[in-house]
């Protein structure tokens, strides 16, 4: 169900029903309304509903996936360092930039070699599969990390509903591009729009996560609202941000990355200390809010579920 975090007369869990979670922002509104908390509402037509900080109630913490001994990182850190470049190139740039980002309507179009190609309507979505707590370490390839509890349920389900083809072989992510509501656009430091992809058999892998929400609401704008992907033993780039179109495709996907410095950024980009980049060590990184680093861990720690997928592959050569 939806909560708000914020308003002064906060919605009863036992006020709302498991269905409000499902309803469209209208509904939601009116059921809002209907327990009094409108007023509270600010210009929500303008804005999306996720900068609202809307709680995620009725989601079960999924105990396969924790980080033991690890802190995790505050909201606020989570919510205020961000890469997004469609809304600037500095950390601090979306979450002042993304703020207003419109995320209803908004639709995925899972398309290419599909049996059942769809076109899933935001709250449909979360409608597909029981929503989840996760918390994973995230490591970006700029050697920073967080532990965050992110929201959401394995990509896989999606998958199995779209019925890809033998020949799917490799899945391409696309995200939104929007000149009229990304300042970053403007800029030409990657190939508009952001394009990611995986492997089929990764993008299968129970630990892919299909991504609606973080800390118990709904992902803010900065961090890829409505839904983003979040990809845990590769780099962060690999987890695109808003995505509007997901392609089952035969040969691998040219990313925005790869495209950008293919010396630098490989397809696969899994976390691995042993292959640095061009400019810096992977060896080691820095976790948001700790001043020592820490040693980078093989696969970000998630080796157990993921390296036999890489089984005789040169990581080297293909990083
Ligand atoms: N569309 C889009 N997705 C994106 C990016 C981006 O610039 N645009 N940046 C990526 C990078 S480099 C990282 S590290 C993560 C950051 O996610 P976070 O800001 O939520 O921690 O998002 C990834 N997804
Ligand atoms: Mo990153």
């Amino acid at each position: 169900m939806l909560i708000r975090s914020s308003t002064a007369n906060p919605i009863l869990p036992s006020e709302i029903t498991s269905e409000a979670l499902f309803q469209s922002r209208r509904d939601w509104l009116k059921t809002a309304m209907a327990v009094g908390g409108v007023a509270a509402l600010p210009a929500l037509s303008a804005c999306s509903v996720e900068a609202q900080g809307v709680k995620l109630a009725g989601v079960k913490a999924n105990p396969l996936y924790l980080v033991n001994d690890e802190k995790l990182n505050k909201a606020d850190e989570f919510k205020n360092y961000c890469n997004f470049y469609e809304f600037g190139t500095d950390k601090s740039d979306p979450p002042v930039m993304a703020k207003s980002l419109k995320t209803r309507p908004w639709t995925i179009a899972v398309e290419g070699e599909v049996l059942k190609p769809q076109v899933f309507d935001i709250d449909a979505l979360y409608k597909l599969a029981p929503l989840e707590e996760r918390v994973y370490r995230f490591r970006c390839v700029e050697a920073w990390s967080m532990v965050v509890p992110w929201v959401g349920f394995s990509l896989a389900e999606l998958i199995k509903k779209v019925e890809p083809k033998g020949n799917a072989k490799f899945v391409e992510f696309v995200t939104l591009a929007d000149k009229s509501q990304m300042p970053g656009l403007r800029s030409s430091v990657l190939d508009w729009p952001y394009v990611e992809g995986l492997r089929m058999d990764e993008a299968m892998n129970p630990l892919t996560l299909l991504t609606v929400g973080a800390f118990g609401e709904m992902l803010a704008p900065q961090n890829g609202a409505p839904v983003r992907l979040v990809v845990p033993w590769k780099y962060g780039f690999k987890s695109g941000k808003s995505i509007v179109k997901i392609r089952f495709v035969e040969k691998e996907p040219k990313t925005a990355w790869v495209k950008s410095g293919p010396e630098e950024y490989g397809f696969y980009s899994n976390v691995n200390p042993m292959v640095d980049h061009p400019r810096w060590s992977q060896a080691s990184e820095r976790r948001i809010g700790e001043f020592s680093k820490r040693k980078t861990l093989m696969f970000n720690g998630y080796a157990d579920q993921v390296a036999s997928m890489y089984a005789g592959m040169d990581l080297k050569k293909f990083f």
